[in-house]
Order: C-alpha cells, then structure tokens, then sequence
C-alpha cells in the first residue's frame, strides 16, 4: 500500500495555518525524513515542534506534527498530521518534498476512501463528510454530523436485520416445498413486510427536510403594491437591499436573499406588488413572476396595509397556495387604523408587525423559525441525505412491496425469498458492502476533494 500525501486545508487562499497529512505504512518514516524535532523518539498521538526542512536542506518553515499508529486514525493507517504556516506555496513545496522522500500524491478522496476500506466508516459516513463540508447552515451540519456519528446507518443496519429475520423464516419453508404456508405464518409474514415498508418510508420522508435544509425555506413576500414588501425585506435582511418608495410598482422583479434563523436557512424572497390590471408591461412581467414562484415557495407571507385593508387580490392568490402554507401579516400597524376584520380565508397563522418601527418584527422572526424547526426534529438519525440513498432506500421499498404481494399471492417461497433478496442488496449498498470499488470511487470519492 502506498503512503499518499495531500495539502487537507483550504488552499484557495492564505490563511494562519496548512495542515498536511500523510496516510500509509511509511507516513512516520517518510515525515521524518522532512520534519526534524527535537525529540528523537516520536510518540503516537502526542504533539511535536519542528521545523521542516526542503529538497535542497533548506528550513521551509517551523509547525507542529502529529503522528496517529493504526488503527486510531482517521483512515485506520498510519497516519501524520504537520501543520505550516497557511500559505499555500509553503504547503505545496511541503508536499513536493514529501514526494520526493517517498510519498505519492493523494487522489480526490483517497483519505476517505481508506477510511471506509479499513471499515472505520460505512459510505453513508462518507458522504457525511463531505456533507459536513458543504453545509450552509448549522442545523444542516449538525444533521450531517449525526449521519458522520452513524446515526442513519444504525437505522439501516437495523432494517437489515428485520429483512434477516424476514429472509430466515421464509428460507425455512423453502424447505418444505410441497406444504402451502400456513395462514397465521402468512399473516405474520405480511406484517414484518409492512413494518419494513413503514420504517424505510419513515426515513424516506426525511430526504425532502434535509434537502430543504441544504437549499434552504423559501418564503415569498407578496401582495397589494404599496404594502411595505420591499420595507419589511429589508428589516428582515437588516440592509437597504430593495428599494423602498411611496410610488407603487416600485419594485418589478423578484429579489432573492438568504438569511439564518436559529441555524436555518431561510430564502426570502420580495416580489412586484400584485396588480393584475396594471398595463405596464415590465410590472405584468414581474407579477408573472411572483406567480411561478407561488407554486414552489414553502410559505407565503401576504402583506396587508392595516390602514387600507383589501382581501380581493388575497382571494385570487390564494387559491393557489394549500393553507397551511400561507400567512396573513398585517403591516404598518405604527399606523392608526381601525381594527381590521378577520379575513374571511382559512390561513395558517395572522400576525401584526410595523417594519418602519420594528415593532412585531422579533414576533414574526420566532414564528418563522418555530414553523420551519418542527419540520426537521422528526427526523431520526440523521436521515437519508443524496439521490444515491434514497434510490436505494426506494429499491428496498419496492421490493418488501413485492415481497408481500407475492406472499399473498402463494408464490412458492423460493421466490419470495428471491425478491427480498434483491432488497437487502440494495441495503448492503446504501453502506457500502461487498460493493464494487471501481464503481464507487467513479460515484463517490472521485468527487471529493484532495486532501479529504
Ligand atoms: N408607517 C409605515 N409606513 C411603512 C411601513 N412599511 C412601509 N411603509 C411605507 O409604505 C410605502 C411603500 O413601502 P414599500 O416597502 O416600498 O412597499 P411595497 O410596494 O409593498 O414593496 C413606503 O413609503 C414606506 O415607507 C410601516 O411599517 N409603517
Ligand atoms: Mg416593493
């Protein structure tokens, strides 16, 4: 096996320190041979200072190595950490160096790709990692970290044993070919396929939360012009993004910004004021707009002028939107009006706010976060988190279905068996065993970067 070597930090820029690691059987041999310390004897997991000296014996730098014996490291290899100062032409040099003393360059994935060999991660952990990495919020960081802990491949290895269990009882009337299964036998056979069915559509539910964490919630701003759309935006994003006017149809395009609530991501989107009769081409163009995002956004917020309340364009729209996906937001309540009757629509929630005086602003913030954290806490585990898991996650859906069909049907149990067979392969996928390796690196691993 060869000792690879890879700059593991950023290298897109300067930064206070690089850390370069190097995996193998020589890592702690070849690093010697670069990083010089004052201490002869190197120690697993302890801390040395040293400096790292060049190709041509020169000092590069002074940093801090790190030597980890197999099997306590992260790839299961021997495995040295050295951190530089962060400047990525010293980190290559290094690098360079530690080639010529005996390392090779380490292929995109190729840390984790050990790791998963040496059997110290499963491939869901894997691509966890690089979940991790890629997080925009932190509550999708920390779904990510409760997969990389193996959260959701416990829950897979646990549909694997039920299907064991499942796959044991019908072997043992294979056995018996002649025999037609006993009804109370089929009965139960049924009812474990249907609890393997519940569980995986359970954890299938959780793909849609976890991708709305990583794209993030979009909640669209609309209604009449004038409302206070683009002012109560701006409040929310804390910056004068969209320009605010006494004019209606000042703003006739959508404006898209992120913002973090408690960890979540949340897209806010502000529209064109909601003018069907307008003529003006540009604001026909923009209302359009604000229709098509209508159909995707995961709430509405409508925003009505408490001092000019209207719900004649509310009716319209929301005729487009399921109820549980639209609020009714009073706005300019710093201004005098007279209570406002209750609008005659069913809504998920009414709130009052002022976004020229701040008042209800905090409110409408804790409701937004409220709505969108009682999403997530229901998924277990960590939940499923790519296309390739929840393909396979629905390859074994269908085949429990089948399986029960086809015990319902009286088919000789040989077949029966057949089918759940195929199931629990694609369980052993979703982690990674006896799995092909060309064509999970092609998948998987070459899509990292080096040094992961
Ligand atoms: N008194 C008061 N005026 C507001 C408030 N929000 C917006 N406005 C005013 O209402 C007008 C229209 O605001 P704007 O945000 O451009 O509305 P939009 O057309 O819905 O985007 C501007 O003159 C704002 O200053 C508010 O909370 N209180
Ligand atoms: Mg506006």
């Amino acid at each position: 096996m060869d000792t690879i070597v890879a700059i593991s930090t950023s290298t897109a820029s300067a930064s206070g320190i690089g850390v370069i690691r190097l995996s193998g059987p020589k890592a702690k041999e070849i690093a010697q041979r670069c990083f010089f310390s004052s201490e002869k004897k190197i120690q697993s997991h302890r801390v040395y200072y040293g400096r790292f000296v060049d190709v041509n014996e020169h000092v590069l730098d002074d940093g801090l190595m790190v030597f980890m014996k197999s099997p306590k490291s992260f790839t299961g290899e021997d495995l040295v950490e050295i951190s530089l100062h962060g400047n990525p032409l010293i980190l290559s040099q290094a690098v360079e160096t530690l080639i010529v003393r005996g390392a090779r360059l380490a292929r995109p994935g190729e840390f984790s790709e050990r790791a998963f060999l040496s059997g110290k991660l499963d491939l869901m952990q894997v691509e966890a990692i690089a979940q991790l990495i890629a997080s925009g919020s932190s509550e999708e960081a920390r779904q990510a970290r409760r997969r990389l802990d193996g959260k959701s491949s416990l829950l897979i290895t646990q549909l694997m044993e039920k299907t064991t269990h499942l796959l044991a009882q019908l072997e043992a009337d294979i056995d018996f070919p002649e025999e037609d299964i006993d009804p109370d036998v089929e009965d139960q056979l049924l009812q474990k396929c249907q609890e393997l069915m519940d569980l995986s559509k359970t954890l299938l539910s959780s793909y849609a939360h976890i991708q709305k964490l990583s794209s993030g919630y979009h909640v669209l701003i609309a209604g009449l012009p004038n409302a206070g759309k683009s002012t109560l935006f701006n409040a929310l994003l804390g910056s004068e993004r969209a320009i605010v006017t006494d004019i209606a149809g000042t703003t006739r395009d959508t404006l898209e910004e992120e913002i973090w609530i408690e960890g979540r991501n949340i897209r806010l989107i502000d529209s064109a004021g909601y003018a069907p009769q307008t003529q003006d081409p540009i604001e026909k163009q923009g209302i359009s707009r604000m229709e098509d995002k209508l159909k995707h956004v995961d709430l509405l917020c409508w925003i009505c002028d408490v001092s000019d309340p209207d719900f004649e364009a509310a009716h319209k729209i929301f005729a487009s939107v399921p109820p549980h996906r639209r609020w009714w937001i009073w706005s300019k309540t710093d201004l005098p009006s007279p209570l406002p009757p209750k609008p005659d629509l069913e809504l998920d929630h009414v709130l009052g706010l002022s976004a020229k005086s701040g008042q209800g602003l905090e409110a409408f913030r804790q409701d937004l976060q409220k709505r969108f954290s009682t999403q997530v806490q229901d998924i277990e585990g960590g939940g499923i988190a790519n296309d390739r898991q929840k393909n396979l996650l629905e390859a074994f859906y269908q085949s429990c279905f089948q399986t029960s069909q086809s015990i319902a049907r009286h088919d000789s149990p040989e077949l029966i068996a057949f089918e759940l067979r195929q199931g629990y392969r694609n369980l052993q996928d979703m982690l990674g065993q006896d799995i092909d390796m060309e064509k999970v690196y092609d998948e998987i691993f070459s899509t990292f970067c080096v040094g992961k």
